[in-house]
């Protein structure tokens, strides 16, 4: 995405403020896609798909080693959405980023035989890696494909044959955080020092029926991730694409320990009466978003 054309259509490096352009270009359209699609069928959870667009565009445009021609290619990295219920901001991603999955595939998101379905389904959608929508049950699966990862890079790899070599890259909740699956999942990724898994945990404050001040703010979840032997880093605006990229670029670096990185975020950024609602968690925002 970081190039443009001369008239001959040559590429040409991107200048700071064209690439800047493109970004926001590229976050907005992943925004309307997701917003649009949930729209349409008058069913979804848009909210949390729009305040996620600049980290998932950041996860599939600068790290994600993918082939979206290939999507069963063995060492590709995995990306797992742990909340699976933001499904339309993966849908929007795949049609964006060339899997086979049309805008027309999107206009029929949640509809009877869709290939966009309500929860990302594997098998059923090309690139969804894992089904998720039984919250914390993707940090698990997440674990388990890097202990995977690990078994198969010890058995297999030779001095200058690193044949197996990927990174398992997934996003969770609150609800994620508050399943106790998810924990015993961290427990046991720190015990191995999983360090080719990067969790990202969306801080919205915000769950199904309210603020998380109702039930689930008695716990610190980076220091509970800390103690379990993780590599822990807070972002603090979900809206700040440099600072995600220098947290998941560290996260990377870390060979040793599993990464978990808490990001801020407001539900439904940036529509005005929608943001840090509950209501926009499960609902359409309607035709007037202003
Ligand atoms: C195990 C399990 N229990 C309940 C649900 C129903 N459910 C779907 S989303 C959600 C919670 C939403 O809060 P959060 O995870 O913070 O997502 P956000 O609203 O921030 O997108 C719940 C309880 C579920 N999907 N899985
Ligand atoms: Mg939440």
């Amino acid at each position: 995405m970081a190039a443009t054309r001369d008239s001959s259509g040559r590429a040409s490096p991107a200048t700071g403020s064209e690439e800047t352009e493109l970004r926001a270009l590229s976050i907005d359209t992943i925004r309307g896609l997701s917003m649009d699609a949930v729209q349409a069928a008058n069913s979804g959870h848009p909210g949390t798909a729009m305040a996620l667009a600049p980290l998932a565009y950041v996860l599939f445009e600068r790290f994600l080693r993918v082939n979206p021609a290939d999507t069963e290619w063995p060492d590709r990295d995995r990306f797992v959405l742990s909340a699976g219920h933001a499904c339309v901001l993966q849908y929007s991603l795949l049609h964006l980023c060339g899997y086979d999955l049309a805008l027309e595939d999107l206009r029929q998101f949640r509809q009877w035989d869709s290939r966009c379905p309500g929860h990302p389904e594997r098998g059923h959608t090309p690139g969804i890696e894992i089904t998720t929508g039984p919250l914390g049950q993707g940090v698990a699966n997440a674990v388990g494909m890097a202990m995977a990862e690990r078994f198969l890079s010890d058995r297999f790899n030779r001095p200058g044959r690193e044949i197996v070599d990927h990174r398992v890259y997934a996003i969770c909740s609150d609800g994620d955080m508050m399943e106790g699956v998810s924990q015993e999942a961290a427990s046991i990724a720190g015990h191995f020092g999983l360090g080719k898994l990067i969790l990202c945990y969306d801080d919205n404050h915000i769950t199904i029926d309210g603020t998380t001040s109702l039930s689930f703010d008695g716990e610190s979840h980076t220091d509970r991730f800390a103690a379990d032997g993780w590599h822990v880093q807070r972002v603090e605006d979900s809206e700040d694409v440099d600072a995600l990229e220098v947290a998941i670029s560290a996260a990377r670096e870390e060979h040793e320990r599993p990464s978990f990185i808490a990001i801020r975020s407001h539900i439904a950024f940036p529509a005005p009466n929608a943001k840090d609602t509950a209501k926009a968690h499960g609902a359409a925002l309607g035709e007037d978003v202003r």
